[in-house]
């Protein structure tokens, strides 16, 4: 692989915007040496000091968010208002994990016969594997937790986007974090990501990605029993019942699944709609998705793009037959578009089985509550979903009985720099973001000492 090129394209004009070296094994192996050989001196850096450096990576990132936005979006096919936004919680991220670096710490547990102090160390080298929907959020959420834990870091994103990480890079240099403590490796994951998680010196890896390459990290990981944390595919649910705010639940849906494409492992996929409001929602539904707004990602008004690839959207489109309840339309012309659709499904369709990671939502009716939660975890996934409803009990009770990682009631929202997202059950483990990713970064080490 060392030394073969390969071209980064413009998902909206399918041009060429960069040619890159690909990564082989051998440079995996340098960049694992050099984090190794860093490791010793950013784990010892004072804790105010870390902190100072991930401060100022994270008002970086916020003097850089236009270039920043303009790369993500250039690459993605995101709309440059979305990706703006993305950049905007890069920064929350940093700013977050700058603050939770001495707020992370052991405990004393009262013993018999001396002093039983815990610590939090850090592992070592990490190996954070991203795929190609949210490459700059998705690095963050995994080189924040990880850094202020004291790690050091080698960060492969995915193949398809891989420009974003490059000048992230160059800030976090700039930012004064010494070299060697975050390199990032480009090339093909079945190569350099797997190379990583085989690599007897790095410690952990940080997966986010498809559930089936997540269960071939897993088993590779196996090998050196290496810590990992999985974040993959879902199929979540947005449960609206007849007493929420109709228009308000119609208007939010779109955005559920159609936002960056539907490439977004929390798009609420399913949309569960109890029956005696199904007609009028439907109706709502399809209004508001008219309205979704396709088209050039520069547009400042454009809400949705194209998708990552040619390749990706045969994929989408081999879950789109017959007639469905809606079709939107696509602009004419260079890009690998694909238009919002809405299909009426049952739960056993594979539309609704499976991860279509594109703009097409499954309309499944349901008759009551218990249907309700029923259909919702009726899936291997388990990551997000929404309530809509305007009776608070029933909003607690259905929450509690969901067997998902992340909920919203009457709201779209998954992600916050200081709240824990991951998933159950095929989703994946472990959780990023707020203080709950630094377990998922550290070590307890039980010390006794006998007085
Ligand atoms: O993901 P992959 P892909 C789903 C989604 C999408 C499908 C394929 O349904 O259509 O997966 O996307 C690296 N060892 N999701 O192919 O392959 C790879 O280089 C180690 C859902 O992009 O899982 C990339 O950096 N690493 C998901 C990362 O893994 C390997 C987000 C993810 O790639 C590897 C993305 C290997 N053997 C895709 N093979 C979500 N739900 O957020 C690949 N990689």
């Amino acid at each position: 692989m060392h030394g073969m090129s390969f071209a980064v394209i413009n998902p909206a004009t399918e041009e060429s915007i960069a040619e890159l070296d690909a990564a082989g094994v051998e440079e995996t192996d340098a960049a694992v040496a050099r984090a190794k050989a860093a490791f010793p001196e950013w784990r010892s850096v004072a804790p105010t000091d870390r902190a100072r450096l991930l401060r100022r990576l994270a008002t970086l990132v916020e003097e850089h968010t236009e270039e920043l936005a303009r790369i993500e979006s250039q690459n993605v096919g995101k709309p440059i208002g979305g990706a703006r936004a993305e950049v905007g919680m890069v920064a929350q991220v940093f700013h977050f994990y700058a603050g939770a670096v001495d707020k992370h710490h052991g405990e004393t547990i009262p013993v018999a016969g001396g002093v039983d102090l815990t610590f939090r160390e850090p592992l070592g080298v990490v190996g954070l594997i991203v795929p190609w929907n949210f490459p700059l959020n998705i690095s963050s959420w995994k080189l924040g937790p990880a850094l202020a834990c004291g790690n050091t870091v080698v960060l492969k994103p995915a193949e398809l986007t891989p420009l974003s990480a490059l000048r992230l890079a160059e800030l976090i240099l700039e930012a004064g974090i010494p070299e060697g403590v975050v390199n990032v490796v480009v090339g093909p994951g079945r190569i350099v990501g797997q190379r990583l998680v085989e690599h007897p010196a790095v410690a952990k890896i940080g997966f986010t990605g498809s559930t089936e390459v997540g269960r071939t990290v897993m088993q590779g990981a196996a090998e050196t029993i290496k810590r990992v944390t999985l974040e993959l595919g879902g199929k979540s649910a947005n449960v609206v019942f007849a007493d929420a705010d109709l228009e308000k639940a119609a208007a939010a849906a779109p955005y559920a699944v159609f936002d960056n494409a539907g490439q977004d492992c929390c798009a609420r996929s399913r949309i569960l709609v109890e029956r005696c409001a199904y007609d009028r929602f439907v109706e709502l539904l399809v209004e508001a998705t008219r309205k979704v707004k396709v088209g050039d990602p520069e547009n400042e008004a454009t809400e949705m793009g194209p998708l990552i690839s040619a390749q990706h959207r045969e994929t989408v489109a081999s879950f789109v037959d017959g007639d469905p309840l809606f079709r939107g339309d696509t602009p004419d012309g260079r890009g690998f578009w694909f238009p919002c659709t809405l299909v009426e499904a049952t739960n056993d369709d594979r539309v609704a089985r499976e991860e279509v990671f594109g703009p097409v939502a499954a309309v499944i009716q349901f008759t009551d509550e218990d249907e309700a939660i029923r259909i919702a975890n009726d899936t291997p996934y388990g990551l997000s979903g929404s309530i809509w409803t305007e009776n608070g009990a029933r909003a607690l009770r259905v929450a509690r009985a969901l067997e998902t990682g992340v909920l919203s009631i009457n709201s779209n929202s998954s992600v916050r720099a200081s709240t824990p997202f991951g998933g159950f059950k095929q989703s994946g483990f472990g959780r990023e973001l707020g203080m709950h990713a630094m377990d998922g970064y550290s070590e307890v080490k039980n010390v006794f000492m006998a007085t």
